[in-house]
């Protein structure tokens, strides 16, 4: 190896282990707020507001949102999709809403039972707060699992607007140090993501933008209204309804792959950029929180899915997930939940996926293998074996940020001048996506929308996963 890249990788494994170190309580969580509280109860101070987010093709869409407080671990903002909510099971959950719109919502909690509100004035689903006021939901997040909260005021047209977030409760009675979604080993995982799949139709945006600015050119008496009958209703066709944009975590692709709370998408602050290693499991939350079906695809291998609408896929209650099913697309509906498991190895590719020309036979000599111990994860039978294509000529080849130089995991080789500094780890990039192919564009331009990648890393490199 040249000297040059010894030393970038030298620097970026110091970096990331220097990173790692600073946020280790971070490790391996989904990113999200845990409130305020003691010991059995958790309160969260949210808001609701609105805010323009942006496309990644630099549209602006009016929306509304939740944001939680800084004093709950928020940002302080607006935010899209909403702050992500993780509490403990067994926990008493206090949620508080202060309502900054210009016309009345709500919370609702699916899969949360006895839900008490208190505050505001009661609508059709939910405890409801008009403008400038607070209301109060309390409940006891029973059971663990991935979870939806959204509007329950004009339900369609908030959730479209953007009010909707991820409730994540953690199980009690996993062993210390492990991981499990749900309360049996079977669902134990080593690494988390949450994807909150979304579709926006900027026209509808467009137009209640309109109505509430022409509402307050007038000075509108509905939007200082205090009875809950005269306050600002604002409606659009929604029989019309044509989504342009699909989000993921509310961001639009390529956006999903900057970092969290990168300063320039400051209404969107999650990003979507799993990164495991090889051998890994890999929890998926994913969450349908738009208005369509979006069947997400993820490549590399399939993924077991062991649980739905926050319920393990369990034929009885000691037995562990033991109805999961492998598929290689969730097809997420609106206002369900997956928790899937996903897994990559190397096993069966015919070809050693860390690039060692080497002879498995050989004991002695130069040509033996010195695969680690963590260089696993792949058939013994394929060690040394050199990948089974003849790889074009640079000309033929379009270099990019995802480019480590080299088509073996975790090596690098010379990069072409332009060819860009990501991906110096020499990770290998599954893309997981719509499968909806109109759905992976930003106004009509491919690529974008709902698209990420899965991110293979070699072993031995740090994953940082409060900061990927
Ligand atoms: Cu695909």
């Amino acid at each position: 190896m040249r000297l040059n890249p010894i030393l970038q990788r030298a620097g970026r494994w110091l970096l990331a282990a220097a990173t790692a170190l600073a946020a280790v309580h971070a490790q391996a969580a989904v990113v999200g707020i845990s409130g305020s509280g003691g010991s059995g109860s958790r309160t969260f101070n949210l808001f609701a507001a609105e805010g323009y987010v942006s496309m990644a093709d630099g549209v602006q869409v009016y929306s509304w949102g939740y944001g939680a407080t800084t004093g709950s671990g928020g940002t302080g903002l607006m935010q899209i999709s909403g702050p992500t909510l993780l509490v403990n099971q067994g926990e008493v959950v206090t949620v508080t809403l202060t309502n900054n719109l210009p016309t009345r919502t709500s919370i609702l909690f699916p899969g949360q039972s006895n839900v008490q509100g208190s505050g505001g004035a009661a609508g059709v689903l939910a405890q409801e707060a008009g403008p400038g006021q607070t209301v109060t939901y309390t409940f006891t997040a029973s059971q663990p699992g991935t979870y939806l909260y959204q509007s329950g005021t004009q339900t369609s047209l908030q959730t479209e607007m953007g009010m909707v977030g991820a409730l994540i409760v953690y199980p009690s009675g996993a062993p210390s140090g492990a991981r499990w979604a749900y309360g049996h080993a079977g669902s134990a995982y080593d690494r988390e993501t949450l994807f909150v799949v979304g579709d926006i139709d900027s026209d509808i945006h467009a137009a209640i933008d309109d109505l509430v600015k022409s509402a307050r050119a007038t000075g509108d008496a509905c939007l200082t209204a205090t009875d809950p009958a005269l306050q600002c209703v604002f409606s659009a066709d929604l029989s019309k309804r044509f989504p342009k944009y699909w989000t993921l975590n509310g961001r639009t692709s390529p956006d999903v792959f900057s970092k969290n709370f990168a300063p320039e998408l400051p209404h969107q602050p999650y990003n979507t950029l799993p990164r495991l290693h090889p051998g890994e499991r890999m929890l998926l939350r994913v969450i349908g929180a738009g208005t369509d079906l979006h069947p997400m695809h993820h490549h590399g291998n399939n993924s077991w899915a062991i649980a739905r609408d926050g319920r393990m896929l369990a034929s009885t209650t000691t037995s562990g997930p033991d109805l999961a099913f492998s598929d290689y697309t969730i097809q997420v509906v609106p206002g369900q939940t997956y928790d899937a498991i996903w897994t990559w190895t190397g096993a069966g590719l015919g070809w050693d996926v860390y690039g060692k020309l080497c002879d498995p036979a050989a004991t002695t000599g130069p040509n033996v293998c010195t695969h680690t111990a963590a260089q696993q994860h792949q058939l013994l039978s394929d060690r040394g074996k050199p990948i089974p294509v003849k790889l074009p000529s640079e000309f033929e080849l379009a270099y990019g940020e995802f480019y480590s130089g080299s088509p073996y995991l975790g090596d690098s080789g010379i990069r072409p001048v332009g060819a860009g500094a990501a991906n110096t780890t020499g990770a290998f990039f599954h893309m997981f996506h719509s499968h909806n192919e109109r759905e992976v564009v930003n106004g009509g331009i491919f690529p974008g929308g709902m698209m990420t990648m899965m991110v293979i890393e070699p072993p031995g490199v740090v994953i940082d996963v409060a900061q990927p």
